[in-house]
């Protein structure tokens, strides 16, 4: 049983105090070597009091398993302006030797059925407490801002309907779900002809530092 949810829940705030800087800090480091961030910003939470007990009757978790089976108390999202910046992300991620990655879930190249896409990672994470290391469960979302946009928008109007969605509005759900994806791709073709023209322009101009898509 959990007596005091203030108590019980300091670890997970901690945790994703520290990892907002930490995966803040990776973004300077890309801009400042490169120019350019596969992250383009990060947020974080640890989940309300409510929702951890809504997803404890939905998922049919105990109290008293909390610790071991809910991944997302402490959760972080990133979010990145290209698809290829979430594998690079997620490279990044797995050589990183803070966290113990348990499970990846690639909802990007396999959306669930409601349209969302996602990167997961589920991993243990060690936070040095009074009383010693507590090692917590947490859970990072990559995604782009196209599959962030859909999710915001998907997850509020999920709270409006409580996830009973009419089926005309799943269906539309999932098009836009679509769109989403389609736009990322187009943005991605974009950049690469954009990198392969300044390639041409740069192997012309050896020597000339002032590309402008050079970062791109
Ligand atoms: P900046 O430069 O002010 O934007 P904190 O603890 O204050 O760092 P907090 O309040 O816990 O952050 O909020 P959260 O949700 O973890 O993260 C919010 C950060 O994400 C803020 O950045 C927001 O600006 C940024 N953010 C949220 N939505 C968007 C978005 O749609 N686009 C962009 N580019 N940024 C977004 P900072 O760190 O406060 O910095
Ligand atoms: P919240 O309010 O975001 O914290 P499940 O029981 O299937 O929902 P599971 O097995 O714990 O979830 O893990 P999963 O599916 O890898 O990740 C669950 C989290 O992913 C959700 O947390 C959401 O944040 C996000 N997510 C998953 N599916 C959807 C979706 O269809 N739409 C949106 N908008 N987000 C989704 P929570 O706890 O459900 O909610």
């Amino acid at each position: 049983m959990v007596e005091d949810w203030g108590n019980f829940l300091v670890p997970y705030k901690q945790a994703v105090d520290e990892l907002k800087v930490k995966l803040r800090g990776i973004r300077g480091e890309y801009l400042r070597v490169d120019g350019r961030s596969p992250i383009e910003f990060v947020t974080g939470r640890v989940k309300p009091i409510d929702s951890i007990k809504e997803k404890m009757v939905r998922r049919h978790i105990n109290e008293d398993r909390l610790e071991e089976d809910m991944e997302d108390i402490a959760g972080l999202r990133i979010m990145c302006q290209f698809v290829e910046d979430i594998y690079q992300v997620v490279d990044l991620l797995r050589k990183r030797t803070d966290i113990t990655i348990l499970e990846e879930r690639d909802y990007v190249h396999n959306k669930k059925p409601s349209g969302y896409r996602s990167y997961h990672i589920v991993f243990e994470y060690p936070v040095q407490t009074l009383t010693g290391e507590k090692k917590i469960l947490a859970e990072i979302q990559v995604r782009t801002l196209a599959m962030n946009f859909w999710a915001t928008v998907e997850h509020s109007l999920n709270y409006k309907y409580q996830g009973e969605f009419p089926t005309q509005l799943k269906s539309r759900l999932q098009s836009a779900s679509e769109a989403a994806f389609r736009l990322d791709e187009e943005m991605s073709e974009i950049r690469g002809e954009l990198k392969e023209t300044d390639q041409v322009e740069n192997a012309h101009n050896v020597g000339d530092s002032s590309n402008e898509n050079s970062n791109l």
